[in-house]
């Protein structure tokens, strides 16, 4: 008992220097411009089939992303893991920093959610997700433009808008 109490405050210790260092990290790093280069290493799960989600990896690539593809035969089995809202669900899932990223979600909406510290439900937030397969988002260029919402959402399918497309 006394050893597990000993390690539950070195862990303690050890998060908060880890918290601190990051944020000290963050101000010398300063511009802009510096933050941009990151790269950003996200991994998408999608069936072997699925064009759409193709064109939404491109999409990606072309904003500087870096994409590990994994292909599966059990897409559904991918969201129920990562706790994706079944009435949210799209046809891919990703992971980006911990956060999933359901569906056609734009580049520049991952960027700001991923280095956002804003979260709708807290640490209960999973991610975010545009869903269905709405026409006109990155990797459905249908010619047709649907208005459409990235929501963000949490474990027991809570989920509210955090911006809204409207052409
Ligand atoms: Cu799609």
């Amino acid at each position: 008992m006394k050893t597990q109490v000993t390690l539950g405050l070195m862990a303690l210790v050890i998060g908060t220097t880890a918290i601190g260092f990051k944020l000290q990290a963050a101000e010398s790093t300063g511009e802009r411009a510096a933050t941009a280069q990151v790269e950003r290493v996200i991994t998408v799960h999608k069936s072997a089939s699925c064009s759409c989600c193709t064109g939404w990896i491109e999409h990606l690539e072309e904003n500087g992303f870096e994409v590990t593809v994994k292909d599966t035969d059990n897409i559904n089995q991918v969201k129920i893991e990562h706790q994706v809202p079944r009435e949210l669900s799209s046809c891919h899932t990703a992971i980006i920093d911990g956060a999933v990223i359901e569906g056609h979600v734009p580049a520049t909406d991952i960027v700001a959610y991923v280095d956002s510290q804003s979260r709708p439900f807290g640490e209960r937030t999973i991610g975010i997700a545009v869903p269905g397969m709405p026409h006109g988002v990155p990797g459905m260029e249908t010619g047709r433009q649907d208005d459409y919402d990235v929501m963000a959402f949490a474990a027991g399918g809570r989920a509210e808008s955090v911006k809204r497309y409207e052409y």
